[in-house]
Parts: structure tokens; C-alpha cells; sequence
């Protein structure tokens, strides 16, 4: 019985690592390569954790199995009156295993630092880059206004994506913190240039949403109340997903968007289709001739 025992709790283990090494291969794994040089970076850690956790989880197991093994005895009766081994507590042990995690953790919390940093505390942001994409699409802009090239407002059930409209010599406005009249607007469909970093700012209406873009690995909760800035740069040009990654209400699946990366001049072009749009009366400026 104390084969059974041991080989019971060293199968699981197998078989979860086994798992985990077919799953890339299965389509178990991420949603393809990280689509930006952050999620690239957020991908490395992931690893390093994965690892560190592998080596750990593999470890107590085994440990696990061995004292199984070493400390029951066989349950056939003549042996049944036998008492099992017994150990009791270790100091030494508790030391070991209270300082070798923290000592991993410290390292973990250490390490990943600057790619937080990157990711969310304002003053890491790569401003420089930013400022000179906002410069290729040809946006008029005092170091005052806003990086943001676009507001994504999520409300139940969609997102709601605000641009700054053109001004009369065809530059581009800066996005204003409260609507304008010259603000073009779009639901479920967030496009921005790609190969740059470029950023948005994150609002909500209502309720709690948070704001996934599963292929770039950027993850952020709309809070209602604060309006949050979020940076992103898409390596191609392609057309990825947009989630809400909160379960925010009866339609919450209903909140699945794209977001369109594309070349500076499509980006432009795309504005200036929203702007044709919305200006669009339905009345023909020739009228019919009449017959009288
Ligand atoms: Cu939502």
C-alpha cells in the first residue's frame, strides 16, 4: 500500500509538468508571441517565475513521495502492529525554508522593478519616443497638452473611443481632457500607429472594467472616477484582439473589440474617414432641378 501512496502523489506532479510542456504545442499557451518590446520583457519574467516555481514545485513533491516512502510502513498484517516513523519539528529546517523563499521573493521583487516601472510609473514612460510619434502624424501640441492620442471610455457593454478632431490647416488637435466638438468618435474599434510608442487614456462610465490586450500583454483596470494613462507599442501592423478582462455585468462578453496598429498615414487616413462620417448631413448639396 505505501507503493501506492508514493507513486499516487509522484503522479500528479508528472503529470501536471507533462501538462505544461505539451500545452505550448497543444495552443494551451499564450495567445502567440508577445507583440511588443514590454510584453517581450513581461514574457522573460513570466519564464523566470515559471522556473523558479517548476524547481520549487518539483521539489516539495519529490520530497513529499520520499517521506511517503521512507516513513509508512507496509500495511500487510503481519506488519500492521509496527508504528510508523515519526520525526518531529526541525529548527534548522524552519530556518532553511523561511529563508530561501524570502531570499527568492526579495530577488523576484528586485528584478522585475524596472519593467513595472516601464510599464505604469509615469516618469519611466519612453516620453521622447512618444513626443516624436505624436510628431509623424503631423499633431500641433504644446509640451502642456496631453501625450494621449485617444480616450477608450469602457461602459457597459462597449468601449468608447474618443479622438482629437483636425485642425483647419489639416494638423491634428491634441487630445482635450474634456470632449470637444471637433472630436471624432468609435466604438469596439481603437486604431493607433503602430511600431511606436503611443498612449491612451483609460476611463470608465460605470462600473469596474479593466482594459486586455492579450497579444501585447497590457492589462489595466478602468477605475470609475480616474482617468489612467497607458502606453503601448505594437511591433507590426496588424489588427489584434481588445477584451475587457473584468466581469463587469450580464453583456460583459459582449465587450470584445479590435485594436487596429497600422502605418502613421492609414492611422490619419482613418481619421479623417470618422470625420467625413460624422459631418456626413444626408442632404446632397446640389438639389434635384425641378421641373417648374
Ligand atoms: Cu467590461
Amino acid at each position: 500500500m505505501k507503493w501506492f501512496w508514493c507513486l499516487f502523489f509522484a503522479f500528479w506532479p508528472t503529470l501536471t509538468v507533462a501538462l505544461c510542456l505539451a500545452s505550448p504545442g497543444l495552443g494551451w499557451w499564450f495567445p502567440g508571441e508577445a507583440a511588443s518590446p514590454l510584453g517581450q520583457r513581461i514574457d522573460d519574467l513570466f519564464y523566470l517565475i515559471l522556473i523558479i516555481c517548476t524547481i520549487a514545485f518539483i521539489g516539495t513533491q519529490a520530497g513529499l513521495a520520499y517521506v511517503l516512502f521512507r516513513g509508512a510502513y507496509d500495511t500487510e498484517p503481519e506488519a500492521v502492529t509496527k508504528k510508523a516513523w515519526h520525526s518531529h519539528g526541525s529548527h534548522e529546517l524552519e530556518v532553511i525554508w523561511s529563508v530561501i523563499p524570502a531570499i527568492v521573493l526579495l530577488f523576484i521583487a528586485f528584478y522585475q522593478m524596472d519593467v513595472w516601472a516601464e510599464y505604469r510609473v509615469k516618469s519611466a514612460f519612453p516620453r521622447d519616443k512618444m513626443e516624436t510619434a505624436l510628431k509623424r502624424v503631423n499633431q500641433k501640441r504644446t509640451t502642456k497638452d496631453s501625450l494621449a492620442l485617444a480616450e477608450v471610455t469602457a461602459r457597459q457593454f462597449e468601449w468608447l473611443i474618443r479622438y482629437p478632431g483636425f485642425n483647419d490647416d489639416g494638423t491634428l488637435k491634441p487630445l482635450m481632457k474634456d470632449p470637444q466638438p471637433t472630436d471624432l468618435y468609435a466604438v469596439n474599434d481603437l486604431h493607433l500607429p503602430a511600431s511606436a510608442p503611443v498612449m491612451i487614456n483609460l476611463r470608465t462610465m460605470d462600473v469596474q472594467h479593466s482594459f486586455f490586450l492579450p497579444e501585447l500583454r497590457i492589462k489595466q483596470d478602468a477605475v470609475p472616477g480616474l482617468t489612467i494613462p497607458i502606453w503601448l507599442e505594437a511591433n507590426k501592423q496588424q489588427t489584434y484582439q481588445l477584451l475587457c478582462a473584468e466581469l463587469c455585468g450580464w453583456g460583459h462578453y459582449k465587450m470584445k473589440a479590435r485594436f487596429v496598429a497600422e502605418s502613421d498615414e492609414n492611422f490619419i487616413e482613418y481619421l479623417r474617414q470618422l470625420e467625413r462620417e460624422q459631418n456626413e448631413d444626408r442632404v446632397d448639396d446640389e438639389p434635384e432641378p425641378s421641373d417648374e
